[in-house]
């Protein structure tokens, strides 16, 4: 018997119109959480779930969930997809929408397939997976597994000065759900590897057993503005070259490190911000990540240490406040099983692999047994326009979430 397959277009045809919604005046796609390119990005993707015919439920973090359910099995914990339709500034049309998609997908074909779940099946779209405008990221995620209060989590600021739970109101995305109303008998995210571990093994499905630790924070210093032409270089308290000397720490530290652990400086801003005046103030963020938590413990004392010799030698003053922490996770062993036996019962190549990524099945593994499957990244790129991912491997890997979730939903 053949297996039962999505409907490739339906799908590849979704991602292509999804990833048109939220384009700036350049053309850049930028949905970022509770914008009006998110609420646009939400409405089309409730309008399809609502077509499908499944329950639509909005929680108060603004999470979207798309349940199928019936007399029958609507007392059982679901088996639940997702990921994130939110994305970074300037970003792929991949990263989050192609496993929230594939997780209706996979519902509609086993709907009309006349499969009948012992359990509902649910789809989430989870709110502020990215954390660019709000810290921390996996937010909605993170609430509906209890890791963060939901008023604390409407109460963050952005990076614009906007509160989240306001802005979700503005958008109409501010659900009357409370958070954690649906418990999952399991989850499995669809996801690309947002890496080139697969295209270049040659590999088509990636079986995610554990992803890294994550730590952000954000580093002010406080120098004193001074003149650039009359300050002589031994008299100066300039925080952009103590910013700098944090960043070039950081990368000599993971570079030499022999460890897979990688140090970022994303985003770095200077006060006044004056071609002829030294920087009295620097303010970045710092995104640290190994998949082992005692060496980003490590590497986190590292940096605080440096800091405060920093302070001293440039006789500036260094602020650090956290804006996420995560530990490295593991995730479930049967799902992984699952996931690479499907992937060769349809001839495909599996691997087992660390996501370097943080991803919502992080968060959602703290109340449920959780695993990620991954389809191949051209060149490994992502949070990148040129994110690109054949379509071939797209339709192979909702396959495997197909297979994968009609086996747990059976259980
Ligand atoms: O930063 C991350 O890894 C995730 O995409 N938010
Ligand atoms: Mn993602
Ligand atoms: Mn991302
Ligand atoms: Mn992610």
């Amino acid at each position: 018997m053949t297996p039962l397959s999505i409907n490739a277009e339906r799908l590849l045809g979704r991602l292509r119109d999804l990833g048109q919604i939220g384009r700036d005046d350049d053309g850049r796609l930028v949905r970022l959480a509770a914008s009006d390119a998110d609420r646009a990005g939400r409405d089309a993707l409730v309008a399809w779930i609502r077509a499908a015919g499944l329950e639509v439920v909005v929680d108060r973090i603004g999470n979207i969930f798309g349940i199928w359910s019936n007399d029958a099995n609507a007392e059982q914990a679901p088996a639940l997809l997702g990921s994130h339709i939110d994305t970074v500034i300037d970003a792929g049309i991949y990263d989050g929408c192609y496993g929230v998609l594939s997780g209706l997908e996979v519902i509609e074909t086993l709907k009309a397939a006349g499969y009948a779940p012992t359990r509902p099946i649910a789809v989430a779209a989870f709110t502020n997976e990215e954390g660019v405008r709000y810290a921390p990221d996996m937010m909605g995620s993170l609430v509906h597994a209890g890791g963060l209060s939901v008023d604390e989590a409407l109460a963050t600021i952005g990076t614009d000065g906007t509160v989240l739970g306001a802005e979700l109101e503005r958008i109409g995305y501010a659900g009357t759900e409370e958070p954690g109303f649906l418990r999952p008998y399991a989850y499995v995210e669809l996801h690309i590897e947002q890496a080139s571990v697969l295209e270049r093994e040659g590999v088509s499905v990636g079986a995610v057993e554990n992803l890294q630790g994550i730590s952000w924070q954000r580093i002010t210093i406080e120098g004193e503005a001074n003149h650039a032409g009359t300050t002589p270089m031994a008299m100066r308290r300039d925080a952009g070259h103590a910013a700098a000397c944090v960043v070039t720490f950081l990368r000599d530290r993971a570079l030499n490190a022999n460890s897979p652990t990688v140090a970022t400086v994303g985003c770095m801003s200077f006060e006044p911000n004056a071609i002829n005046v030294i920087p009295s103030r620097a303010i970045f963020t710092v995104d640290l990540r190994d998949p082992d938590g005692e060496r980003l413990r490590t590497e986190e004392a590292a940096l605080a240490d440096y800091l405060k010799e920093l302070a001293a030698s440039e006789e500036v003053t260094i602020a650090v406040d956290r804006l996420a922490r995560f530990e490295p996770v593991t995730f479930d062993r049967n799902i992984v099983a699952l996931i690479e036996g499907a992937a060769r019962e349809r001839g495909l190549a599996v691997k087992r692999m660390t996501s370097g990524a943080g991803h919502d099945a992080q968060m959602i593994a703290r109340i449920a047994p959780a695993a990620m499957i991954f389809v191949p990244s051209i060149g490994g790129i992502s949070h990148n326009p040129r994110e690109h991912t054949p379509d071939a491997d797209l339709v192979a890997g909702a396959n495997i979430l197909l297979d994968v979730v009609a086996r747990l939903a059976a259980r």
